[in-house]
């Protein structure tokens, strides 16, 4: 996880520059922060046109008082909702037109968790120097850190407590459950395996993870937010061990959810699953991207353009940047011993735009409509690639496995 692309020439992004904190920060006021359930009417306006009318092609005034009691003023507001939407995308892949879910809100933050002094932390994790200072110099985008075997096999062992920390997390979701439970559960099962969870202190993130539900893109903060029924979270767990770091994330569905958003998180594992597929010794970086946004856009989801994979190893996040979408970006071939993530983040339209809220790190989509992401590390091996964090037959499984396991393809459509 990582941002801001778009402010500053992508050739000369070198992870030195860059934290995670994405570019646009306070560009979003947020309103005071209250329990999602309290969601003022303009939210419950924007949810109405996040979830139904802005998906009509060509909107009439007639359809804009179809929300939840539109007043006069609501419905000039999301007249301009439909038009942001529909505007210059000549495109309106529909869904389902009968969500009345109500977008997210900020809840209340817990402490930040402590970890016990015995367990190893990487030197950011002291809270006084910012992540990227901790390299003396800038290097050129191509320059990609060649692990050793002694570095591989502690990379391989962090990649398989990240993905061991990140299953506890997704088997314990359910509706009701608050963010920050799941926090507790990342925090505990990382530090039980005298690991450190990476994200804690990372540039003054608050939490042990990240915890992004429906229309935030990345980098939720974990908090007293209420899972509901019909929600999608990605949960996002990086865990440094023995000096270096593993980094995965995954979707789980809450409840029942809706075909749409079915399928919004299939194709993102789908474009995760392709993108790994052309990785070997050789292969272009840049060629990551077109696999993704090639498959996205087929089923009409647009690619997040501003948040990328990145090399990984003793730093968080390093060379190489790891595009999602179609570039010819600089960043070289991969060779035998590159760590790197692969972390896809699709929109439910094709409105790629988004926004940051003020705590200087939630990022949601501009128009409210759902995100996905999976991500993986992964170790480029003689001949081809190798999962540091896959799946074990212990880890919590696909939703569309356990479907075809039961052999009853459930009633989608709410
Ligand atoms: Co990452």
């Amino acid at each position: 996880m990582r941002g801001g692309y778009n402010s500053v020439q992508p050739s000369f992004v070198a992870s030195e520059t860059l934290g995670l904190r994405p570019v646009l920060r306070g560009a979003f006021r947020t309103a005071p922060r209250k329990p999602r359930s309290a969601a003022s009417p303009v939210y419950q306006l924007a949810a109405a046109a996040g979830g139904g009318q802005r998906r009509q092609e060509r909107p009439s005034p007639s359809s804009y008082g179809k929300g939840a009691g539109a007043s006069s003023k609501k419905g000039k507001d999301e007249k301009k909702t439909v038009q942001q939407f529909t505007r210059g995308q000549g495109f309106a892949k529909t869904a389902s037109t009968k969500s009345t879910r109500t977008l997210l809100r900020p809840g209340v933050q817990s402490p930040p968790r402590t970890v016990p002094s015995h367990i190893p932390r990487p030197k950011y994790a002291a809270g006084d120097i910012p992540a990227r200072s901790q390299r003396l110099l800038p290097r050129m985008p191509w320059d990609i850190e060649v692990k050793t075997p002694e570095q591989i096999e502690r990379m391989r062992k962090a990649g398989r407590i990240a993905r061991e920390v990140l299953d506890a997390a997704c088997k314990a979701v359910h509706v009701g459950m608050t963010t920050d439970e799941i926090d507790a559960i990342v925090h505990e099962e990382t530090i039980r395996r005298n690991a450190y969870p990476s994200p804690l202190h990372y540039n003054g993130f608050p939490k042990s993870c990240c915890t992004s539900i429906n229309e935030v893109i990345c980098h939720g903060i974990p908090d007293s937010t209420r899972l509901r029924d019909g929600d999608i979270i990605n949960i996002d767990v990086t865990c440094y061990v023995e000096g270096v770091h593993g980094d995965c994330s995954e979707m789980v569905l809450v409840g029942n959810v809706d075909k749409r958003g079915r399928e919004l998180v299939r194709v993102t594992f789908e474009c995760l699953e392709k993108a790994i597929s052309i990785c070997s010794p050789g292969a272009e970086y840049s060629m990551i991207g077109a696999v993704i946004e090639d498959h996205a856009t087929q089923h009409g989801f647009g690619v997040a353009r501003d948040f990328f994979g990145h090399g990984i190893g003793e730093e968080f996040h390093d060379n190489p940047n790891i595009l999602h979408f179609r570039n010819r970006e600089p960043y070289g071939r991969m060779k035998v011993g590159h760590t790197f993530t692969i972390e896809p983040m699709l929109h439910e339209t094709m409105n790629t735009r988004y926004r940051v809220w003020s705590d200087g790190w939630t990022a949601v989509t501009e128009d409210g409509g759902r995100s996905a992401q999976y991500e993986h590390t992964l170790l480029i091996v003689e001949d081809g690639v190798e999962i540091l964090t896959r799946k074990t037959s212990d880890s919590f499984p696909y939703f569309w496995e356990t479907e075809a396991a039961a052999d009853a393809p459930r009633e989608s459509d709410s």
